[in-house]
């Protein structure tokens, strides 16, 4: 009676929790390809083809580890579709002692995994996955008699726990927490960041290809450019290239974006940490130690650290402590439909079309044009979180649940009513105009604000304000925002109001079957 270790997708870490310790003669790993977690949404195709060939490549290191692996296969036969269906099937085949899995990323499959100990005829034990540096109890702990769940406060308390970027005197390195504001350098005319490593697909990878190609045909997105590691062996080549060749000018271009050039200076690693292929904290350390070598600066070092030990680490702790009402949170009462150029990157408006043809070529947008182009986007306009949500798990290879809900539902939308952010991240064409060159290639101009030829940005910016006034104008962060509104004469707002609702009309509603199945 061994005992049965079912592996998820998102656990492809060889020291996992329910891995270490473990004798390999009495131990049998389970992995399982299964249709409902391919179909929950209709992930993009290249998001489906990483996880497969991810899965089947840790796999096979596994095995020629020693490690006994029960493999299955998405077109098995008797494949029943599920985790839950899939480990009833390994209990009959194994007959085990017990089971140690490790606590979900998600929680609609931690639900699942809750039930295993009342169907199964053995012990279950689920182990806390201990690749996060915060457990959940450990946010639940901060979190709780605290009004305001403040990033900023929560990543302080982690640079502390690790020691990261903190001198002997217990102050931070360089003498500020936080160089945020040395991450904001617009882009400049050249910027020739270097490309990111390519890895060309195996005999694995291309099989993956294949199916997917096969079964989810339907899906979004493009799988002509896949070059996404696979292994750990290449997350580690990206992660060398990242250090070698980024890193430096990876703090103050963050939020800058240039039509056409999807990396720039970022690290494309996250979907490589996510799957487990890579352990956070170590890339941490890694970029402390460039810091310490001279090789890459403050501002780009604890940039990266804040977005990892304080950002990723913040929005699991706030996914669990939030979590089921995040997932329905509406609190501007959002109800307009997703438009459809989402899916299709028609749109006349430049910066929105090359944040989506990135998306829809790669699985793949950096965070600010996730943050301040697409999401602030889908907050002026009022979209329902409910399809903006669908549409971000669905595009990004990197999206799981835990992470991209916070993101959308509460720092895009502001759903969660400010539990995350102190106030919308709400903005005209202005931002995006200086932080980068989409305007310059667009029908519509920044400057102009109402009629036509304005950027729709604009006229959104005031209509968002304008309807969401008695919530917003209580926030000390947004309040000045309505002394300018209340400068303007009445024909003035109404000409903004009018342009904005002339332009909402003419967005035309997404099919719905881009995102789930009927
Ligand atoms: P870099 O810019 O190099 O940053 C380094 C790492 O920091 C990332 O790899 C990631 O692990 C972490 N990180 C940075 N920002 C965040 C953040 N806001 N939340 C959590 N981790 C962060 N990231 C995901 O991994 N999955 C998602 O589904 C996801 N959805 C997002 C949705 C929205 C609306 C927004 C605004 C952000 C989202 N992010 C998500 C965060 C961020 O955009 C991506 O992590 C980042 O673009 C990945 O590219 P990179 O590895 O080059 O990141
Ligand atoms: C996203 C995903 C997909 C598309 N397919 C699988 C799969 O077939 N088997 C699997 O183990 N994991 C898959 N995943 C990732 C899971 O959804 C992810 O591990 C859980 O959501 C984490 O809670
Ligand atoms: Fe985007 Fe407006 Fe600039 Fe066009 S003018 S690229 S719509 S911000």
């Amino acid at each position: 009676h061994p005992i049965l270790v079912p592996i998820l997708g998102d656990q492809l870490t060889r020291d996992l929790a329910s891995i270490r310790g473990r004798t390999k003669d009495d131990t049998v790993i389970l992995m399982m390809e299964v249709w409902d977690e391919a179909t929950y949404v209709k992930h993009h195709k290249q998001k489906i083809a990483l996880i497969f060939s991810a899965m089947r490549h840790f796999a096979a290191e596994l095995r020629d580890a020693g490690w006994t692996v029960d493999y299955v296969k998405l077109t098995d036969e008797d494949n029943a579709g599920s985790f839950t269906g899939e480990v009833a099937r390994a209990v009959e085949r194994h007959d085990p002692r017990a089971i140690h899995v490790v606590e979900a990323g998600e929680w609609r499959v931690q639900q699942a995994i809750e039930e295993w100990p009342d169907k199964f005829d053995c012990e279950v034990e689920i182990l806390p996955d201990d690749r996060f540096i915060a457990s959940i109890a450990e946010f639940r702990d901060w979190a709780e008699d605290r009004d305001h769940l403040t990033m900023e406060h929560f990543y302080r308390e982690m640079r502390r726990k690790t020691g990261l970027l903190m001198r002997d005197d217990g102050k931070p390195e360089g003498g500020d927490w936080n160089y945020d504001s040395e991450n904001r350098k617009p882009p400049g005319e050249k910027m020739d960041a270097p490309p990111r490593p390519l890895f060309e697909p195996d005999g694995i990878t291309q099989e993956c290809i294949d199916l997917v190609g096969e079964q989810f045909g339907d899906h979004f997105g493009s799988l002509d450019n896949f070059g996404w590691p696979v292994t750990r062996d290449e997350a580690e080549k990206a992660a060398d290239a990242f250090f070698a060749e980024r890193i430096e000018k990876f703090g103050p271009y963050q939020d800058a974006m240039v039509c056409g050039e999807d990396d720039l200076y970022h690290s494309m690693l996250s979907t490589s940490i996510n799957l487990g292929l890579l352990d956070p904290l170590e890339l941490c350390r890694r970029a402390e130690q460039a810091y310490r070598d001279g090789k890459a600066p403050i501002n780009s070092v604890e940039g990266f650290i804040r977005q990892i030990i304080g950002w990723r680490e913040y929005v699991r702790g706030f996914y669990w402590h939030q979590m089921p009402h995040l997932q329905i949170a509406n609190a501007l009462n959002a109800q307009r439909g997703l438009p459809e150029f989402y899916w299709t990157a028609e749109t006349e408006m430049a910066c929105l079309a090359d944040c989506i043809r990135s998306t829809r070529d790669n699985a793949h947008a950096h965070h600010i044009q996730r943050l301040m182009v697409l999401g602030n986007f889908a907050l002026l306009a009022g979209i329902n979180p409910r399809e903006v949500q669908d549409w971000y798990l669905v595009v990004y290879a990197d999206a799981y649940e835990w992470v991209e809900l916070p993101n959308v539902a509460a720092m895009i939308l502001y759903a969660d009513g400010g539990k995350l952010a102190t106030k919308p991240y709400a903005a005209s064409g202005n931002y995006i105009n200086k932080m980068s060159d989409y305007c310059k290639g667009c029908t519509y101009s920044p400057s102009k604000k109402t009629g036509e030829g304005a950027c729709p940005f604009n006229p959104l910016y005031w209509h968002f304000m304008d309807r969401h006034r008695e919530r917003l104008e209580k926030n000390h962060r947004v309040g000045r925002v309505y002394s300018t509104w209340d400068r303007m004469d009445d024909d003035r707002k109404q000409e903004y109001l009018d342009s904005a609702e002339a332009f909402l009309e003419t967005l035309s509603p997404a099919d719905s079957s881009w995102a789930r199945s009927a």
